[in-house]
Formats: structure tokens, C-alpha cells, sequence
């Protein structure tokens, strides 16, 4: 089955974050059937875009998949149910939210799915522990590396490594 590079962004500040972002890992190891699995440190980091809200704890995966975008998108808005996530407004705090990032370097813009993640490239949140895992990895809109965005990206909210 042909196999396709995926990266992840993964975030949690609702219950026992960590177990939550522990417990997303296997579902998407056990249930979506991704291999090659390699995943970030654990960061703990400031709220942005609605800021009134707990801090987060965030984390990218990187995989291989053979789930076209919507089976996978599909599959990740199983997992954040099973592991309890409780619909809320838009950018409010959350138990588990998992978004795809680049899937390959495919571009794919539909009313529920855009890739590349339209915001990835404004975040630190996201954008931190990418560069641990993927800094090589090219974004296919932007024909940067997720290095380079990072050291291009102007956000000044806190990303803190957990030891
Ligand atoms: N997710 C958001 C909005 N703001 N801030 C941090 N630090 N981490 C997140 O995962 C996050 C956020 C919407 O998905
Ligand atoms: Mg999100
Ligand atoms: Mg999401």
C-alpha cells in the first residue's frame, strides 16, 4: 500500500493533558494504523488566539499513512471524541485537538479540510516541535522549510520543553 509523510500537531490544556496527548499517540498508532511513527518533546505553551484559557501542552507527530487526507481527517475526529473532547466555540480550550498539518505535499483546500494547515507557519506552538522532528520538511505552498518558517515566524507567545 503506498505510503504517504504526514505531520501532525497535536494539544491538549482541558484534564490530564499529558495522558491525553499519551493516549491520542496509540489511537493513532493502534486505530489510524500509522507507522513510522517519530514524535516530538512535550512543550507546554501560552494560549494564542483566544487567551483566557489554561496553557496548553502541544506536540507534532510525523508518520507514514496509507488513509487518503479525508479517511485520515475522518479517523482523527474519532480519536478526539473516544479520548472525551466536548464541542466548544472555536479556538476555546479543548481536551484533545489533533490537526494535520502537510500530507505529503499535497494542497487541498475544501470546507472541512485545508492542508497545509492555513495557520501553521503563524504558530510557535506548532511550529517548535515541527522543527525538532521535520526541520527539513518543505511547505508545498510556501516553499519554505519548517525551519526557516520557523525562524521567519514573528510569534512571541512562550513554547517551553517539559524535562
Ligand atoms: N490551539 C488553538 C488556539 N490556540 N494555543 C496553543 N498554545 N496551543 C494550541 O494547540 C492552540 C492554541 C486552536 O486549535
Ligand atoms: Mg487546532
Ligand atoms: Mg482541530
Amino acid at each position: 500500500m503506498k505510503q504517504t509523510s504526514i505531520l501532525l500537531s497535536l494539544g491538549s490544556n482541558v484534564g490530564d493533558r499529558i495522558q491525553n496527548l499519551h493516549r491520542a499517540c496509540n489511537e493513532l498508532r493502534d486505530v489510524m494504523l500509522l507507522k513510522n511513527v517519530v514524535e516530538s518533546g512535550l512543550y507546554e505553551t501560552e494560549p494564542v488566539g483566544y487567551t483566557t484559557q489554561p496553557d496548553f501542552i502541544n506536540m507534532c507527530v510525523l508518520g507514514t499513512t496509507s488513509l487518503t487526507p479525508i479517511e485520515f481527517y475522518t479517523g482523527i475526529k474519532l480519536i478526539e471524541k473516544k479520548i472525551g473532547r466536548v464541542e466548544r466555540p472555536q479556538w476555546h480550550e479543548r481536551e484533545i485537538d489533533i490537526d494535520i498539518l502537510l500530507y505529503g505535499d499535497e494542497i487541498i483546500s475544501t470546507d472541512s479540510l485545508t492542508i497545509p494547515h492555513p495557520r501553521m507557519h503563524e504558530r510557535k506552538f506548532v511550529l517548535v516541535p515541527a522543527t525538532e522532528i521535520a526541520p527539513d520538511v518543505v511547505h508545498p505552498v510556501l516553499h519554505k522549510s519548517i525551519s526557516v518558517l520557523l525562524e521567519d515566524c514573528t510569534d512571541t507567545s512562550t513554547v517551553t520543553l517539559l524535562e
